[in-house]
């Protein structure tokens, strides 16, 4: 039976490599998801997911993330959380609730607390400095405070056919206290259905949550179009009917998707980066363009998009 997963951005690569390598062992898609976000929310330099992310407007890291188990469609998800690792293993143990499995803020705080999730200050001296030049440059320059944020989203297929879905992110960088965007929430960030397949969007969650894109693909696969097939058209046909109705370019939005036959495929209005790997190819790490606003270019990133990459999430601030 096939098996794979696919993850949104470059800072998806170390830990879908670790989960991929658990999906071939056998393990249930949904432990090698969590395993494989965890490293994203861990790692320090990925400066919009757990550890290190980009704090909101008072230079507080708040956390949004969501779990989904495609068998069940249970969801879990925690917004607005500080000071916890790995928002991840929490709305993964939500997700089992039949009562109370979507938590805010301080309630969803209180809970990790009582169930003994690890505390951290989330907030990293490189986090602080970032945004600290942000504030300085908003003064002098005029930037938009809101440039700079992504979301880990990865969706995960082993052999017995279980498939899962998960989202990680600090949200949008300089955020009022409290705004969460689509990456907790339900058919816009997320979607998975292992009689079908799975979505998840990253991006301008205000845009993405217009369009709840993630739900729109699954359906579209439903309809038996393949995954790539279901993002293009969910994706491009969204980014025009906004385009038409705010009479201005939307904002950022890139989807992934996986069905339960192990074919991936992505869609975005900008360039993005993402990783994807099955029984039958290895993990890559891929660049994918918009063409004509109507379909999509993927090609795999070559050493230089690599090293550039690596140099920029490093370079002092
Ligand atoms: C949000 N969608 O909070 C997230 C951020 C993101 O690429 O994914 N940016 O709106």
């Amino acid at each position: 039976m096939p098996y794979g997963i696919i993850g949104t951005w470059r800072m998806a690569f170390e830990g879908a490599q670790i989960a991929l390598q658990m999906l071939k062992s056998g393990e249930w898609a949904k432990f090698a998801l969590e395993r494989a976000v965890k490293e994203v929310e861990d790692y320090p330099y990925y400066k919009s997911v757990g550890y290190g992310g980009l704090p909101n407007e008072n230079c507080e890291v708040e956390l949004d993330a969501a779990f989904m188990d495609g068998d069940t469609l249970s969801i879990g998800a925690v917004a607005g959380i500080r000071d916890y690792k790995n928002p991840i293993s929490i709305a993964l143990q939500l997700s089992e609730k039949s009562f109370n499995s979507f938590l805010v803020g301080v309630g969803a705080e209180e809970y990790a607390h009582k169930e003994g999730f690890e505390r951290k200050n989330m907030l990293t001296e490189r986090a602080k400095k970032i945004w600290e030049k942000r504030i300085s440059d908003m003064k002098e320059k005029n930037l938009s405070p809101y440039d700079g944020h992504d979301t880990v989203g990865i969706i995960a297929l082993d052999e017995r056919g279980s498939m899962a879905v998960g989202t990680s992110t600090s949200g949008l960088f300089m955020k009022k206290k409290g705004r969460v965007g689509d990456s907790p929430l339900s058919g816009s960030g997320f979607y998975v259905d292992s009689q079908v397949g799975g979505a998840s969007a990253t991006g301008l969650g205000e845009e993405i949550m217009k369009g709840c894109l993630s739900y729109e693909i699954v359906r579209l696969m439903q309809d038996d179009r393949t995954p790539q097939e279901a993002c293009d058209k969910a994706l491009y046909e969204f980014h025009h009917k906004l385009a038409n109705k705010k009479g201005k370019q939307p904002g950022a939005m890139s989807v992934v998707a996986l069905n339960n036959k192990g074919l991936w495929g992505v869609a975005s209005n900008v360039e993005f980066s993402f990783v994807a790997g099955t029984n039958k190819e290895d993990l890559k790490i891929y660049l994918a363009y918009p063409e004509g606003s109507r379909k999509t270019i993927i090609k795999e990133a070559n050493k230089e998009w690599l090293e550039a990459y690596e140099a920029r999430i490093k370079k002092p601030i």
